[in-house]
């Protein structure tokens, strides 16, 4: 078994946004025989959000932000297989229709939790970023999903979160809203009638208290 790289090793690769490095040490942590979120949790994001204050300090610009994103998916794309690895095969313990909602491109932390849900059993539609509002509510009709996932990671977007709420409430769709994001939290999840995880593992926990 080779050596497991360092979380710190993890966390640089994404802060210099070196995208063959980021691949590299995510394939030699796998082979290494460590747990693939604890690969993502405590070593890759936190070099994306090192990367995030780096460039609300000023000190970096936005290529440099694009950089360490791409950095971050690269070694998502080669730890995904390995999240997914889960359930398989049996009956879903539910249906969950997940997204970032309109005027919003960060995908990165909504596609961890959609991996995460499916691979514990969930089955999943997960409609990738900038949804519109009527892209929720009518899959969530089409498929009898019982939860729906929005995420927001700008300030100017989490309303729309709450405009999904309301259009599916409008719409008589008997759902349960998940919610999630760097700036959202439990109280404004409680304020517009939704419910909140601060991350892809607490997301798993939520959708399976939400579907008992
Ligand atoms: C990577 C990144 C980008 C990438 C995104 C690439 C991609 N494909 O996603 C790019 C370069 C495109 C980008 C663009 C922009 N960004 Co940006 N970005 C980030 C950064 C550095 C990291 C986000 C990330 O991927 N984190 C890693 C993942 C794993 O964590 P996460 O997303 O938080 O997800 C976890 C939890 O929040 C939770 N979760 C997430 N979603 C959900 C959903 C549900 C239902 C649940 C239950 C849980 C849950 O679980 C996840 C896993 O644990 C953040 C900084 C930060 N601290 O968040 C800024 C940040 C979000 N960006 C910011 C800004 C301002 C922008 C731009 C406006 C910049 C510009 N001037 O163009 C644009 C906006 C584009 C748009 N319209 O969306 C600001 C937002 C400030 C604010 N208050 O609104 C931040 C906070 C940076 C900063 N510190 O100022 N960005």
């Amino acid at each position: 078994m080779s050596q497991p790289p360092s979380f710190d090793s993890l966390r640089l690769a994404v802060v210099d946004g070196d995208v063959d490095q980021a691949a590299a040490l995510a394939a030699q942590a796998l082979a290494a025989g460590m747990d693939p979120l604890e690969i993502i949790e405590r070593g890759f994001s936190e070099g994306i959000r090192e990367v995030g204050e780096l460039w609300e300090e000023g000190e970096y610009f936005l290529p440099e932000l694009i950089q360490g994103a791409e950095a971050m998916q690269a070694a998502m794309d080669v730890l995904r297989p390995a999240l997914e690895g889960g359930a398989g095969g049996s009956e879903p313990i539910g249906r969950v229709v997940i997204g970032t909602v309109q005027g919003d491109l960060h995908d990165i932390g909504k596609s961890l939790v959609g991996t995460l849900l499916a691979a514990h059993g969930f089955e999943v539609h997960d409609l990738g970023a900038d949804v519109p509002v009527e892209a929720f509510v009518e899959r969530a009709r089409r498929t009898g999903a019982r939860i729906v996932a929005a995420s927001a990671l700008l300030t100017t977007t989490m309303p729309v979160q709450k405009r999904l709420v309301d259009a599916l409430a409008a719409a008589g769709l008997e759902v349960r809203v998940m919610v999630g994001g760097a700036p959202t939290s439990p109280a404004w999840a409680a304020e517009i009638g939704a419910h909140h995880a601060e991350n892809a593992q607490r997301a798993v926990e939520l959708a399976r208290e939400l579907s008992a």
